[in-house]
């Protein structure tokens, strides 16, 4: 899949996108990242890529000509056409079923706003998706887009064994179990005795156990979501867990 990115900082992406997992992503082809700086696109002299808000009040808001020179040029740059998505604190909270969904996607286009925002007819001309990344306030798009390029990137076949991806935080909605690695003690604390005992059946129950746990206790909302079995509800109220 393709990545197109357009911001007005682009030299923001060039750490996140180029280490670990992500980089090796990229190289092994499963994924492209193009980043685009849209100053380039501005045709003054001084580059202007915001202006003051009709109906005044505070901030700059990001104009539409750059920005949609941008779109049309590098959407031009590849005959499959993007998604395009724009990160704003007023769109959809992300989800791992969200990302899920823009995994399958051929070409993702991630407008980053900075300032006020956007000139509201770039959202209703061009963008197909606007996502939030949670209730909080960042100064730009630009964190945003790297958090959903990487909790993307990592759905995309081949680039993360698909077991790894099973049992996982909020892949079946449930929290993951806890994990453990030699030493067998460290400072006398000891692992779970029953990860050592060989007993594959138990360890699994265990290890459902403690899913259920850490989510009844950590995010009782999502408990409320899934449907459990006859055996995990009995774990739950036995553990006083279940309403
Ligand atoms: Cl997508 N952008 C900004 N500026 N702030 C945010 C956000 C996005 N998601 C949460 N806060």
């Amino acid at each position: 899949m393709r990545f197109d990115v357009l911001t007005l900082f682009p030299t923001m992406f060039a750490g996140p996108l180029n280490e670990s997992i992500l980089k090796r992503a990229q190289h092994a082809g499963h994924v492209q990242m193009h980043i685009h700086d849209i100053r380039a696109y501005a045709t003054d002299r001084h580059q202007t890529c915001d202006d003051t808000p009709y109906g005044g009040g505070a901030g700059m808001v990001m104009k539409i000509a750059p920005l949609a020179a941008a779109i049309r040029d590098v959407t031009a740059q590849d005959s499959v056409q993007p998604h395009v998505v724009y990160v704003t604190p007023d769109g959809e909270p992300l989800h791992q079923a969200m990302a899920v969904q823009l995994a399958q996607r051929p070409r993702v286009m991630i407008l980053c706003g900075h300032y006020e925002g956007i000139d509201e007819r770039v959202r209703t001309t061009f963008v197909h998706q606007e996502i939030s990344i949670g209730d909080y306030v960042l100064t730009g798009g630009e964190l945003a887009a790297m958090v959903i390029m990487d909790a993307v990137a990592r759905l995309i076949g081949g680039v993360i064994n698909a077991d790894s991806l099973a049992e996982e935080s909020h892949s079946d909605g449930l929290l993951e179990y806890p994990h453990y690695t030699r030493p067998a003690v460290w400072e006398g604390q000891a692992v779970p005795e029953v990860l050592a005992s060989g007993h594959h059946g138990a360890i699994a129950t265990w290890r459902r156990q403690q899913r259920l746990l850490r989510t009844a206790q950590r995010r009782p909302d999502m408990l409320k979501r899934i449907s459990l079995s006859a055996t995990d509800r009995k774990f739950l109220s036995e553990h006083k867990l279940l309403e």
